[in-house]
């Protein structure tokens, strides 16, 4: 019998206890862990830092080729909180992927949400349904449940990102799918780029009919160059050393994904910001700059390509001395989904805002 045996002093009761855990029962009064007065972190606040994992990736990328089977060149982030499991939080899994000059990542689709952010190399394209995707660094480009994606990398350098997924979750709610794309190689990235972008991107202006309205964005990908625009003229107008700015569905205006919420945060020189505590966990990566988080407990120091993780609940602040651009995607909409989002501002004690 795989459930919990309790042993007390009471003959009689001890025989009820042995008697419900061979009816596979278990008595809640004994449970503990289970009604808790904050959450219980299983994730816990880690940073994994640029110059530790990208030499390893580029170990990989000399080591282990491509090939069907092992579509991807991934070093997915262990958070030290989970047991071994190859999770950065309780809801997402978190990576650095690596593709050398000329290589390509197959097609396949699965039902967990990914976004990457571009860390390294111009000029590598996702195809997402088809759609080619040139990416540089600074971009954040969607790949959609159940969408298809093959990357490729035509340029003579290396190229590096952060893939983020909603896999934990996914895999815990057991609607995990899998589909390896066909075994012919697409043809390649459309001298074109993006039907999407050129349809989509274009702010304040979305197509009458045709895609878009579904559950995630139609629009697979946003540019640096805009973000780095938006954040130069929110900082440009105001004395504050924050400004963030959120990508968000071009035609429903909300969140890019239904399981995903991404962000882009910039702090002047001297700056500092301080988020207090929500549920729901989130990667943060520093793009460029430097800075000091405090997460819980812990304090990174952190450089370009540095990325740690903000489990639920855990107090959350960053400041800086040169200034910091960093990108962030967290779980955010499907807490707020399941009226689960619970947030308490810094410096508001014990209560907390619902
Ligand atoms: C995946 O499919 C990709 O398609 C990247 O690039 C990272 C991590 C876990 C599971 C699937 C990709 C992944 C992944």
């Amino acid at each position: 019998v795989a459930t919990t045996r309790f042993q007390g002093e009471n003959p009689e009761l001890d025989g009820l206890y042995g008697d419900l855990a061979e009816a596979d029962l278990q008595p809640l009064w004994l449970q503990e862990r289970l009604l808790t007065a904050a959450p219980p972190q299983r994730s816990v606040p880690f940073c994994w830092k640029a110059k530790d994992v990208y030499p390893l990736a580029e170990r990989a990328r000399r080591l282990v080729p491509i090939e069907r089977g092992g579509d991807r060149r991934v070093l997915m982030f262990s958070n030290p909180g989970m047991g071994g499991w190859c999770m950065a939080t309780s809801t997402m899994s978190a990576a650095i992927q690596i593709l050398g000059p000329g290589e390509i990542a197959p097609a396949h689709r699965h039902t967990a949400a990914a976004i990457r952010f571009i860390l390294e190399g111009s000029g590598a394209v996702t195809l997402v349904d088809g759609d080619a995707i040139p990416m540089i660094p600074g971009d954040l480009v969607l790949t959609p449940n159940w969408t298809w994606h093959e990357h490729h990398n035509p340029t003579d350098e290396r190229v590096l990102w952060l893939d983020v997924l909603d896999l934990a979750l996914v895999i815990w709610l057991d609607a995990m799918f899998f589909e390896p794309g066909p075994d012919a190689p697409d043809p390649g990235p459309s001298p074109s780029g993006s039907t999407s972008e050129r349809r989509f991107g274009r702010s304040g202006i979305v197509p009458v009919s045709g895609a878009g309205g579904g559950a995630y964005s139609p629009l697979f990908v946003y540019r640096w160059s805009d973000v780095d625009a938006v954040l130069d003229d929110i900082l440009g107008g105001i004395a504050a050393h924050h400004a963030s700015v959120r990508y968000s569905d071009p035609v429903r205006g909300g969140d890019v994904m239904p399981t995903l919420r991404c962000e882009a945060h910039r702090l002047r020189p001297g700056g500092a910001a301080d988020f207090g505590r929500a549920t729901g966990s989130a990667m943060w990566t520093v793009f460029t700059g430097e800075g000091v988080a405090s997460v819980g407990d812990s304090t990174f120091e952190v450089e370009p390509g540095d990325t740690y993780v903000v489990p639920s609940w855990c107090p959350h602040r960053l400041e800086t001395a040169a200034g910091a651009d960093l990108f962030t995607v967290g779980d955010a909409p499907t807490f707020e989904a399941l009226g689960l989002m619970r947030r308490r501002p810094p410096d508001a004690g014990e209560r907390s805002e619902r």
